[in-house]
C-alpha cells in the first residue's frame, strides 16, 4: 500500500471557528492508516461572500494510506460529526475539509477535483500552504507555489 502526503485545507464560519478547527485537526489525527504531520497556524479573513461571518482557517499536512476518494470520504464524515449541514453550496459551515493536493496526482473524477480548484486565487490557502512545503515547491499542473502567492495579495488576511 502507498502512501502519499495530502494537504487538507480547512476552514469555518460558525460555532467558534478555531474550536471547529482544534478539533477538526484531532478528528484528522484519528483517521486509519493516516498521520497527521504538521499544520499551519490559523487565519482569519471576510467571506468571500458578502454577509457572511470571518472565515477561519488552516491547512494541514496528511501522510495517508487512504486513496483520494476514502479520505474525502473520511473528511466529509468528520464534517457531518461536527454538525456541519449542506444546504446551499458556499453557505455558511461549522465546518469544511477540502483536498487541496494528494501527493503529485491530478484527480479529475466527478466527486473529487484535485489540485483544489480556487487554490490559486485563495490567499487563506496559500499562505497556510506555504507554511508546509519547501520555498521551491511546484504543484502537479507545474504551477510554482511562489508564483501563485505573489499573484495572490495578502491583503485582508489576519495570521492568529
Ligand atoms: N469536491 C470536488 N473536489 C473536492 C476536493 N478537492 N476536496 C466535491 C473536497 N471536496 C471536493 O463540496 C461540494 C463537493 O465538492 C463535495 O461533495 C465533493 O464531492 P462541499 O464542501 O459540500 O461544498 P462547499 O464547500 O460549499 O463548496 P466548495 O466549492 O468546496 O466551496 P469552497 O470553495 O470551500 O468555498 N472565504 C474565506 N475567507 N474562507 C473560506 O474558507 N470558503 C468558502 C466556500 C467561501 N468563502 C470563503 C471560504
Ligand atoms: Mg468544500
Amino acid at each position: 500500500m502507498s502512501r502519499e502526503t495530502a494537504f487538507i485545507g480547512l476552514g469555518s464560519n460558525l460555532d467558534e471557528p478555531g474550536e471547529q478547527l482544534r478539533q477538526a485537526l484531532e478528528a484528522l489525527g484519528q483517521l486509519p492508516r493516516t498521520v497527521l504531520t504538521a499544520h499551519s497556524a490559523f487565519y482569519t479573513s471576510d467571506s468571500l461572500l458578502a454577509g457572511q461571518p470571518r472565515y477561519t482557517n488552516a491547512v494541514a499536512a496528511l501522510s495517508t494510506e487512504l486513496h483520494p476518494l476514502e479520505l474525502l470520504d473520511s473528511l466529509q464524515a468528520i464534517e457531518s460529526g461536527q454538525g456541519r449541514v449542506r444546504k446551499e453550496r458556499w453557505g455558511p459551515r461549522t465546518l469544511d475539509l477540502d483536498i487541496i493536493l494528494y501527493g503529485q496526482q491530478l484527480i479529475d473524477e466527478p466527486r473529487l477535483k484535485v489540485p483544489h480548484y480556487h487554490l490559486h486565487a485563495r490567499a487563506f490557502v496559500l499562505y497556510p500552504l506555504a507554511e508546509l512545503v519547501p520555498a521551491d515547491f511546484v504543484l502537479p499542473d507545474g504551477r510554482a507555489l511562489n508564483e501563485l502567492l505573489a499573484a495572490c495579495p495578502l491583503i485582508g488576511l489576519e495570521k492568529l
